[in-house]
């Protein structure tokens, strides 16, 4: 019988939260079940709120993919750690978690779709990814007019709100966060200077691997920076297991790698049969 209570993560396969608390799973060697929930019955399918991810072990659900990464924390504490002991570590390595929830994260919401053409393109890849994971599929309208409902949502509204404020256009908001990503590596082969992953590597990866995986227009600027791409590779044996991330029937590109060696597109993206 398995040492671990059954844990389920409720998720959207486009969700930068629910995609940072899954690499925290996959790092925490904890067996769980991915349940893809339709955003139409979201209240109705998830076992807490109206938010993904939520989580649960046993009987228990919780949700906010922060306290669930520190809930797993504190369940498991045998399992690989996500937070060191000394304080002020784990003071500086929450404030880079706190980056991600408030800059980087808030800027994908931005970034993808993006602008002009991209909007379109992109915002029909995300709905072409949500349908074909979300439990029982989207409705064909819905999925092609995804691009302009998508920005009326009120959490994305705040996420774009959030992403502005800096005034800055949506190329240099995210090449400065590119560049803020490699300060908070700090020399190290992992955030702050460490020579291991913790929470913060887990919250950041798919915020750039994501979207590369999905082929994203834009997503392909990671390769502009060297040491980011360095540090994704770095990451790759902690996150690059099942259930993947990125769920294998929606991916297009291999996960990112730093020496070039991308794989080309295995799939077309609007293939008219999706598996579920
Ligand atoms: N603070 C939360 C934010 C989660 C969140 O914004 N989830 C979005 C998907 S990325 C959601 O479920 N939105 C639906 C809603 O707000 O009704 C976390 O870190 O988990």
């Amino acid at each position: 019988m398995s040492e671990f209570p059954p844990i389920t993560l409720y998720s959207y396969a486009m969700s930068p939260y629910a995609a940072k608390l899954h690499g925290v799973l996959l790092y925490k060697q904890v067996p769980f079940t991915v349940r893809y929930i339709n955003p139409l019955r979201a209240k109705k399918e998830l076992p807490i709120g109206h938010q993904v991810p939520a989580l649960t072990i046993g009987d228990e659900a919780r949700n906010d993919s922060t306290p669930c990464g520190l809930w797993l924390e504190e369940t498991f504490p045998d399992q690989p750690r996500l937070l060191p002991d000394d304080p002020a570590l784990r003071e500086k390595l929450m404030a880079i978690d706190t980056w991600v929830s408030d800059s980087l994260i808030p800027a994908s919401f931005r970034t993808y779709p993006g602008e002009g053409v991209n909007r379109w393109i992109n915002g029909w890849k995300l709905s072409h990814v949500m349908g074909a994971t979300a439990h029982s599929g989207l409705p064909w309208i819905l999925k092609w007019l995804w691009p302009t409902v998508v920005t009326r949502v009120p959490f994305v509204r705040h996420m774009f709100a959030m992403a502005e404020a800096d005034g800055l256009s949506i190329e240099d908001a995210k090449f400065k966060l590119y560049d803020e990503f490699i300060a908070h590596l700090d020399g190290g082969p992992f955030l702050a200077g460490q020579d291991k992953p913790h929470l913060p590597d887990f919250s950041c990866y798919p915020q750039f691997a994501l979207f590369w995986m999905l082929g994203f227009r834009g997503a392909d600027d990671i390769l502009q920076r060297p040491e980011l791409m360095a540090w994704l590779e770095r990451m790759r044996p902690y996150v690059d297991l099942d259930p993947a991330i990125t769920p294998h029937h929606v991916r297009v590109n291999d996960m990112p790698m730093s020496d070039g060696a991308f794989d080309s597109p295995t799939r077309p993206l609007f293939r008219s049969q999706m598996s579920r």
